[in-house]
């Protein structure tokens, strides 16, 4: 039994950035599936999920063995490089630390809103975004996006320097989900630094395995994808994770 375990399920992005990050730095964990929003049993607003994780989100982490537990995919990826070390992906000079630790502060609320794009219209019609609310996280969005095409990346090969970090990381689940190769929701011909950006960040280490869901769910520009498409594209995410950490042990 793995003392690491993340709570969540792969199709949710912020879930997808923290099992990359242990992907990379092949690290085992347990994967508990845990559906979001749900309060059934097995549902992240579940009270025995709440007594844990009161925000009621995936993912979340335990440590089995100390006992820790923390919500929030910034400060769960925060915490395992500290815990860890792992300075090449979240450096300790503190300058360029601040420059990762800025993105991940402009994520929310930002860049964030990429999900409003794909999930309110598409993936949770249960949620009933109005048009005034979607029209008002796309005008974010864009912004957001303007600044790392214009800044960001116009400086730099990755978001915060050229090397990778987690904030490339966490940026890639939610902008690269909308790219025509998977969701096939936005068109990113005006921002070129974004476009580079974007074909480099395939070439990451286990960005296959850890987009088996998108592959699965493909482009959902002209049809909505069905309950049941959803499912498989989970199930088959989560195999394919269970695979990449059986070949870990
Ligand atoms: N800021 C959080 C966002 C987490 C989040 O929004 N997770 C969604 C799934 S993608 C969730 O748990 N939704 C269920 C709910 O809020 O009830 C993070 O980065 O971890």
């Amino acid at each position: 039994m793995q003392n690491k375990i993340i709570y969540g399920v792969p199709f949710s992005q912020p879930v997808r950035a923290v099992l990359w990050l242990l992907l990379i730095k092949q690290t085992p964990f347990e994967l508990k599936l845990i559906n979001p929003g749900s309060s059934s049993e097995g549902g992240s607003r579940h009270p025995e999920y709440l007594k844990k994780f009161p925000t009621g989100t995936i993912p979340s982490f335990e440590d089995t063995e100390t006992g820790f537990v923390v919500s929030e995919s910034h400060a769960i990826m925060c915490y395992l490089c500290n815990k860890y070390g792992w300075n090449d992906l979240y450096p300790s000079n503190p300058e360029a630390r601040a420059k990762v630790d800025s993105y991940l502060h402009l994520h929310h609320r930002n860049v964030r809103e990429s999900s409003i794009l794909l999930v309110a219209p598409k993936v949770r019609k249960d949620l009933n975004f109005s048009e005034d609310f979607l029209q008002a996280s796309i005008a974010t969005l864009e912004k957001s996006f303007q600044a790392i095409d214009s800044g960001w990346l116009n400086n730099s090969r990755y978001l915060a320097g050229d090397n990778l970090t987690i904030a490339d990381i966490s940026a890639y689940v939610e902008m690269g989900q909308l790219q025509s190769m998977f969701t096939n929701v936005y068109d990113f011909e005006s921002y070129p630094n974004i476009k580079r950006w974007l074909i480099e960040m395939r070439k990451v280490d286990f960005h296959d395995d850890i987009h088996v869901a998108l592959y699965e769910l493909g482009d959902i520009s002209k049809e909505d994808p069905t309950m049941e498409t959803i499912k498989n594209a989970n199930k088959k995410a989560y195999i394919a994770i269970q695979e990449k950490l059986a070949n870990m042990k």
